[in-house]
C-alpha cells in the first residue's frame, strides 16, 4: 500500500517556518497575502493551501460569531478548576497566544500548517457532541459530553508535552484522570487496551477531505497506562474551557509520550482485546509505534530526538526520558520484553 503524504516532518529544517516570523492570531486574519510572504514560502503551494481551508484571501477568511468560540461554552461554570499541585514544571508555562497559535492537528490541515488551523478550527461546532462507549463494558452507551464533563471532578494540573517533531510546550490543562474515566465506564476484566477515536466530519475537517490518510485519527493505550495517575482527559486549558485547536470538547494528555498518542476531538472510546493500530503506525510503522515513549537516545529514524525546541522560549532544551516522568510511568514498562518501547 502506498500512501502519498507530506508530513512537515519531512521538510528540511531551512524549510520550516523560522521563529522570527512567528504570526499572531491579528496578523493571520489581516489577510492571506501577507501570511504568504512573511512565511517566506512558494505563493503558489501555499495559496493552494489555503484554498483549500477557505483562507487564501482576507476576503475569503471566516467572517460571523464562530461557531465553536469557547466562551459559549455550555461547561464554562466549571472553570477555572481546582489546582493541583502534585504537578509541577521544571520551565515557563507556554503563553497561551503562543501555544494556541501553534497547533498540530492534521484534520485542519497538515505541513507548515501549525500557524494555521486556529481559525480553521474555530469553525468545528462543539455542540452537540456524544462521546460513545463500547466494546468490552458492562454496558454500551453514548454520553452528551457535558453530561460526561459533569460527572467528572475536573482540576488543574500544569504538564509538559513533548511533540516527536521535536518541539514542546509546558501548559495548564484541564481535565479529569483517565482511570476516573474508566471506572466510570466500567469495562469487563477482558479489556485489555483503551482505544480512542476522534470525529469524522469532513465538511468541517478540510484536511479529511484532502489527504488520503486512514481517518478518523485514531490511538490507544494500555489499561495500565490509561489507569495510571498521569494519563488526563483534557477539557480545558489556561483556566478556561480549551479552544477547538486543543482537541475540544475532549482530548487526551500521556506527557510521557510522543504528542501524537494525544487524541483531540474525542467521539468514541472503546474497551478492546487487541492493541489498536494508531493512525501514524498505519501510515508509517516503522516510525510511529504503539509506545512511543518520549526517550531521548533512542533518535527517530529521520532525526535527533537528544533535545527539542521550547516553543514558549524558543530555546533549545535536553529531552528527557519518559518527558521527565520516569518516576511515575517506568514501572508501567518493567516486564515488557522484545518491543520497541520507544518509538
Ligand atoms: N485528532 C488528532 N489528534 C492529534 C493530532 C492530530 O493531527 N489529530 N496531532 C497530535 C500531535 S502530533 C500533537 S504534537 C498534539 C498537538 O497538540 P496541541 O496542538 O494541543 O499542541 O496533538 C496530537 N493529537
Ligand atoms: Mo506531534
Amino acid at each position: 500500500m502506498h500512501i502519498r503524504h507530506r508530513p512537515s516532518w519531512e521538510l528540511p529544517e531551512s524549510a520550516a517556518t523560522p521563529e522570527s516570523v512567528y504570526l499572531s492570531r491579528r496578523t493571520l486574519l489581516g489577510g492571506g497575502a501577507g501570511l504568504i510572504g512573511a512565511l517566506g514560502l512558494p505563493g503558489g503551494a501555499q495559496a493552494g493551501f489555503l484554498d483549500s481551508l477557505g483562507l487564501s484571501g482576507g476576503d475569503k477568511a471566516p467572517k460571523g460569531p464562530a461557531p465553536g468560540d469557547p466562551a459559549n461554552d455550555p461547561t464554562k461554570d466549571l472553570y477555572p478548576a481546582r489546582h493541583n499541585d502534585a504537578f509541577t514544571l521544571d520551565r515557563p508555562v507556554t503563553p497561551e497566544d503562543i501555544s494556541a497559535n501553534y497547533n498540530n492537528f492534521y484534520e485542519f490541515g497538515s505541513d507548515r500548517s501549525y500557524y494555521q488551523v486556529a481559525d480553521v478550527c474555530a469553525q468545528m461546532p462543539r455542540r452537540p457532541w456524544t462521546v460513545k462507549i463500547d466494546g468490552l463494558v458492562e454496558k454500551e452507551r453514548e454520553v452528551g459530553i457535558d453530561d460526561l464533563i459533569r460527572a467528572m471532578a475536573l482540576e488543574e494540573r500544569l504538564y509538559r508535552h513533548r511533540c516527536v517533531e521535536a518541539w514542546s510546550m509546558a501548559v495548564p490543562w484541564t481535565g479529569f484522570p483517565v482511570k476516573d474515566f474508566v471506572s466510570w465506564a466500567r469495562p469487563l476484566s477482558s479489556a485489555k487496551y483503551m482505544r480512542m477515536e476522534t470525529f469524522l466530519n469532513p465538511d468541517v475537517a478540510a484536511g479529511q477531505r484532502r489527504f488520503t490518510y486512514p481517518w478518523p485519527y485514531v490511538d490507544g493505550l494500555t489499561m495500565a497506562e490509561a489507569t495510571n495517575d498521569l494519563a488526563f482527559f483534557v477539557t480545558g486549558i489556561y483556566g478556561k474551557p480549551a479552544p477547538n485547536q486543543f482537541g475540544a470538547p475532549l482530548r487526551l494528555a500521556v506527557p510521557w509520550k510522543y504528542g501524537f498518542k494525544s487524541v483531540k476531538s474525542i467521539v468514541r472510546i472503546s474497551f478492546v482485546e487487541e492493541r489498536p493500530v494508531g493512525l501514524w503506525e498505519q501510515i508509517q510503522g516503522r516510525e510511529y509505534g504503539f509506545w512511543a515513549n518520549v526517550n531521548p537516545a533512542v533518535p527517530h529514524p529521520r532525526w535527533s530526538q537528544a533535545s527539542e525546541r521550547d516553543i514558549g522560549t524558543g530555546e533549545r532544551r535536553p529531552t528527557e526520558i519518559y518527558n521527565g516522568y520516569g518516576e511515575q510511568v517506568a514501572g508501567l514498562y518493567a516486564g515488557i520484553k522484545g518491543e520497541n518501547l520507544f518509538m
